[in-house]
């Protein structure tokens, strides 16, 4: 079984518990290329008395022709409007704060008219490990504010982060979830990097990587890897071992080669690919 939930996740859970009660604006980041795969049932429960904005982060790695489907489902499903982001290719992210303050107007308003004073928003960031939340409140704040890094689990505390003269956000550590039912689901999580890779057998999420590439994909692996597509996936893994060198005295070294493979498809070497593609 595919799982993570170390006791700084749990450590983390706890916080933002006791955090969600200050802030006016819950700001999910789901990953693009799993926008159903990276939705935590614990951050769902945590957050269900929030307003709720949806940011799909990394959306320029992830494949534009299921755009218009992840819209629909989000509103049908979740009666939520969700914004394609990038933090690195600078996509969208000039609307943020725009939603934002459209989302909170009403509550602003009514503060004032009740004679409140006017005081800063305050949202809370929050997703999977690895989703890019430190590198949007850096992006927003157009500073380096908070360390980021292409690994998960990189934020290790709280912090408060003023990016408008009206507004805080709080960037929070990853989180999963206790138990990963859907391995499916934790399969596309390993695959687009909010599980560590060191604690887990690599293997099974680069086969099913490899199912789902010539069931969703096909051309792909034969257009990056010159591998015959309609051999079995072993075949194919001991093909590309051949080609970058990972098989000598007879031996195959099997984790370098998932580990290329794995950093294809992240770096985007393989194309734009989704992992998330049914949407009722
Ligand atoms: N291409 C692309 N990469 C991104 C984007 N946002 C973040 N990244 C990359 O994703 C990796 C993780 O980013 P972080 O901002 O550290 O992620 P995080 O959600 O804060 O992760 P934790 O602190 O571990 O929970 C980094 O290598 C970033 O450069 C994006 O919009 N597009
Ligand atoms: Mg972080």
């Amino acid at each position: 079984m595919i799982n993570w939930y170390p006791g700084h996740m749990a450590k983390t859970k706890k916080q933002l518990q006791e955090n969600i009660k200050l802030v006016d604006l819950v700001i999910e980041l789901l990953d693009a290329r799993i926008p159903i795969s990276s939705q935590n049932p614990l951050i769902d429960e945590l957050t269900k008395n929030k307003p709720r904005l949806v940011l799909l982060t990394k959306s320029s790695m992830a494949d534009p022709r299921y755009n218009s489907q992840i819209e629909k489902h989000f509103l049908n499903k979740q009666s939520t409007k969700v914004l394609f982001i990038d933090s690195i290719q600078s996509i969208n992210i000039n609307k943020i704060y725009s939603f934002a303050q459209e989302i909170l107007k009403e509550k602003f308003e009514k503060e004032k008219l009740k004679g409140m004073k006017t005081r800063n928003a305050r949202a809370m960031i929050v997703g999977i490990p690895n989703v890019g939340k430190s590198t949007l409140i850096n992006k927003l704040s157009q500073k380096k504010v908070t360390n980021v890094g292409d690994k998960p689990g990189v934020t290790k505390s709280l912090q408060w982060i003023r990016i408008a003269k009206d507004f805080d956000l709080l960037d929070t550590p990853g989180i999963l979830w206790p138990k990963l039912d859907d391995q499916e689901a934790a399969k596309k999580l390993v695959l687009t990097g909010a599980i560590k890779d060191e604690i887990i057998r690599l293997e099974e999420s680069i086969f099913y990587f490899i199912d789902f590439m010539k069931a969703n994909y096909a051309g792909l692996l034969n257009k990056k890897y010159e591998v015959d597509e309609k051999t079995t996936n072993l075949e194919i893994i001991e093909e590309i071992a051949k080609k970058r060198g990972f098989f000598t005295n007879k031996d195959f070294d099997y984790e370098k080669t998932y580990i290329a493979i794995l950093n294809d498809f992240r770096n985007l070497r393989i194309g734009r690919i989704s992992l998330d593609i049914n949407y009722e």
